[in-house]
């Protein structure tokens, strides 16, 4: 007879995401992991975010403060798909070499796979969340959300606006992903942007003419309003109200402080403590909004794997496990 589930136990070495043994037909959470990061443009590592965060969220505990009984809903996180490894040795090679046009080719690629995936999973009525790899990797499952949830708005936390018409050459690119989403995808709506501190003057000028269709609160004006002692929950909630009801949250990690992530592919001092990214989450879900989806990308292990997953791998599950949270307890 098979034992009852016991949520305090320690996790088996061989379970799965959270150390829960549940499978996708009975899972309502389904986390697609990408192990893909071709377009790093500084420090590669982040195709090794998915297993790394698999093995770290062993530790994490099930039960959660803040958010509750996330495991009670069921997540599962399906074995990374082969081909994604595949792509990303090629693209990684073409990139290498400056063929922009072989790497975009693969961009493609894992754009359609991706979005085939996500929008399969949705229409089945689950809560995706999508796993990088590199901040390329979620277009594809941006665009299967916007089609399930038209007019939906996107909450992006970054130091980077990712705004740029492509980068280094690569239309794909990770510094792209926000340009791509608002100029490629019908269906998204207004896209307000937190803990840029690192950009170029045309990203600025891409928010300054967007019409307020593209908010964004800069880190520097964050750390501003910290020093004045104003209202940061108030600033939050101020800075929330242009989004509509249904909000997708873009997550990529290096928009916490990087003591928080020191792995990741494209590191800025500054950024968001974690209980202000906590703020942020929450006040979503406190607004009344839902989050319909959501991913977390540029998590970048860099221990040794006999040490165990270090630092940013347990972050990345900790992140995960609350973005899995306060998404079903925004009713989602
Ligand atoms: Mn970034």
């Amino acid at each position: 007879m098979k034992d009852a589930f016991d949520p305090g136990a320690p996790a088996r070495p061989d379970s799965g995401l959270f150390g829960l043994d549940a499978g996708p037909d009975e899972a309502r959470v389904h986390v697609l992991a990408v192990p893909f990061d071709a377009t790093a443009s500084y420090r590669k590592g982040a195709a090794g975010g998915p297993a790394a965060i698999l093995r770290a969220s062993r530790q994490v505990d099930l039960f959660d403060a803040v958010t509750g009984k996330p495991y009670e809903a069921g997540i599962w996180m399906a074995p990374p798909d082969p081909v994604v490894e595949r792509w990303n040795d090629a693209a990684t090679e073409h990139a290498a070499r400056g063929d922009a046009e072989a790497v975009d080719g693969i961009g493609d690629e894992l754009n359609a796979f991706v979005h085939e995936r996500v929008r399969e999973a949705l229409s089945n009525e689950k809560l995706v969340g999508t796993l990088g790899g590199d901040h390329s990797v979620p277009f594809g499952a941006v665009r299967a959300h916007a089609e399930r949830f038209p007019g939906m708005g996107v909450l992006h936390f970054d130091a980077h606006a990712d705004l740029r018409v492509a980068y280094e050459g690569f239309t794909w690119s990770h510094a792209s992903i926000l340009h791509n989403v608002a100029t490629r995808i019908d269906g998204v709506g207004t896209i307000v942007q937190v803990g840029l501190r690192d950009l170029c003057e045309e990203e600025r000028d891409a928010i300054a003419r967007s019409g307020g269709r593209i908010r964004a609160l800069f880190d520097h004006e964050w750390a501003e309003a910290r020093f004045a002692g104003e209202d940061l929950r108030a600033l939050v909630r101020r800075t929330l109200e242009p989004l509509p009801n249904d909000v997708y949250v873009t997550f990529d990690v290096d928009g916490l402080d990087p003591t928080l992530c020191p792995g990741t592919g494209t590191p800025v001092p500054g950024g968001l403590t974690w209980h202000e990214a906590m703020l942020w989450l929450g006040e979503v879900v406190r607004s009344g909004r839902r989050v319909v989806g959501f991913d977390l990308t540029e998590v970048a292990p860099r221990d040794e794997p006999q040490q165990g997953d270090g630092w940013d791998a347990i972050v990345g599950a900790r992140l995960l496990y609350r973005l899995i949270g306060f998404a079903l307890r925004s009713g989602r």
